[in-house]
């Protein structure tokens, strides 16, 4: 069956889906739109009006964990554990993953400085509760690439563009935390899972918000 991924170049939610594609070698063909005006087909076949959508044929998916695991079911391999329990708690944190990237939402827009600090608390609050959980690694799972590295590996990419091109620091003292997002963000399906240009497309989104982290950047 025919997969078309309908993406916006900025969206974390569509880069897992993207992760999973590569990890899982599967073709697929990428439709970008522009979020601020959206085109009238796509908001005819979006439900709630967001990316990513995942068309299979004729059929259209949504929600990005949904997409995730339609793409690792219907290919060889998993990256979800066989135990139903471990399956379970593995889906808890891909649900604890979206509220951190709601909160870096939040941090990278906001020009409200109250906002903004308590969006840096919660940020580090949610990450300390994952560094307390995290094991040995490389990967959550240990040695396997799994749909939770998928679904944090867009939220390491943010937070660390956004401490290099502001200086704001979110993952100081958290040394687990730390090495499982440097390997995520080595790891090639991770890389390839943006356009090129996407640090640039990340800052020129942080001045255009003009919140409180567009007033840090460096240059
Ligand atoms: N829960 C959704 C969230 C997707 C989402 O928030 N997508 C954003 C772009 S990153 C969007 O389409 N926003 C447009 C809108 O909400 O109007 C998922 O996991 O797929």
């Amino acid at each position: 069956m025919d997969l078309e991924l309908v993406s916006f170049k900025l969206c974390p939610f569509v880069q897992r889906a993207v992760i999973a594609l590569k990890e899982k070698q599967t073709p697929y063909n990428i439709t970008y739109i522009d979020l601020m005006e959206p085109p009238a087909w796509f908001k005819e076949i979006s439900p709630l009006g967001q990316v990513p959508l995942l068309k299979v044929g004729e059929e259209v998916l949504f929600e990005s964990a949904v997409i995730s695991e339609y793409i690792d079911e219907t290919s060889a391999g998993s990256l979800h554990p066989e135990d139903a329990l471990q399956r379970a708690k593995h889906r808890g944190w891909i649900e604890f993953a979206s509220s951190c990237l709601e909160t870096i939402y939040t941090l990278n827009t906001t020009d409200c400085l109250t906002t903004f600090d308590e969006a840096v608390e919660t940020m580090k609050g949610r990450l300390t509760k994952i560094e307390g959980i995290l094991e040995n690694g490389p990967f959550f799972n240990g040695e396997a690439f799994s749909l939770v590295d998928a679904a944090f590996a867009p939220l390491f990419m943010r937070l660390d563009l956004l401490q290099k091109l502001t200086g704001v620091e979110t993952m100081e003292g958290l040394p687990k935390l730390n090495r499982w997002s440097e390997q995520l963000l080595q790891r090639e399906s991770v890389q390839q899972s943006v356009v090129e240009e996407f640090p640039m497309i990340f800052q020129g989104m942080l001045k255009m918000k003009a919140g409180i982290a567009g007033s840090k950047l460096k240059d």
